[in-house]
């Protein structure tokens, strides 16, 4: 077992505003994003997702692990059969797997088993959690790890003007049968990426943000 080994905090980002000026403009560029179902076919660059899954790779693991694999699908074939692989889940879903709690909390979003954006959206990239390391070693903590390489993700692709959707078809196994991975790889999300159609429209629903002090509690105080 090799001795740990420290470096100095060399590389350090240093942002020219303060933390408050800073942290106000990341939320201007983060609050508008939307989660959008209605995508234009306009290209977007490989070069594009390989810098936001670089930007996703980023994130902490346990023991650095990087228990992911983001699998980025062009190809209009492999498209299709996504789409008809998703479609053939969500009808299941909508029909039958569903409560009638769920559907009914569904319905302001206007969603159902249609899903033409994984034809029309340039890139879908599938996320797959690693259940071991693909030398076979042991990853630690990786549904928090792949979640927080996700958000990552989707705020890359904001931050670059690009629209997203957290599309979680269930079950999924049918995307790694679709994309030839290994049994070690697990779908975690399915994420269509491009730009928003001209006409796109979003469930007002959806735009609601708690008020802050609904999410966040500063220095509770608790008798002994
Ligand atoms: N996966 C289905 C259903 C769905 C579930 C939740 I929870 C959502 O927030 C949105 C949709 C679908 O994509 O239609």
């Amino acid at each position: 077992m090799p001795d740990p080994i420290f470096v100095p905090f060399g590389d350090r980002y240093t942002p020219a505003e303060s933390p408050e000026s800073e942290a106000a403009r990341f939320h201007d560029i983060v609050r508008r994003r939307r989660s959008v179902r209605m995508f234009s076919d306009r290209p977007v660059s490989r070069e594009a997702i390989e810098h936001i899954v670089r930007c996703a790779c980023t994130a902490p693991s346990g023991a650095n692990k990087q228990p992911w694999r983001f699998v980025a699908v062009s190809d209009p074939k492999l498209k299709r059969k996504i789409r008809l692989g998703a479609e053939a889940e969500e009808r299941e879903l909508y029909s039958r797997r569903a409560s009638a709690e769920w559907l009914a909390d569904l319905r302001p979003l206007g969603t159902d088993e249609n899903k033409e954006y994984l034809d029309i959206a340039p890139w879908l990239i599938v996320v797959f959690k690693l259940s071991k390391n693909d030398n076979g070693g042991r990853v630690y903590y990786s549904e928090e790890s792949v979640g927080i390489a996700t958000g990552i993700l989707l705020a890359a692709a904001q931050i670059a003007g690009l629209a997203t959707l957290t599309h979680t078809p269930s079950p999924m196994a049918f995307l790694g049968e679709i994309l030839g991975r290994p049994a070690h790889e697990k779908p975690y999300m399915l994420i269509p990426v491009g730009y928003p159609a001209d006409d796109c429209t979003v469930p007002m629903h959806a735009l609601a943000r708690r008020p802050l002090e609904k999410s966040l509690v500063i220095n509770p105080q608790v008798e002994a």
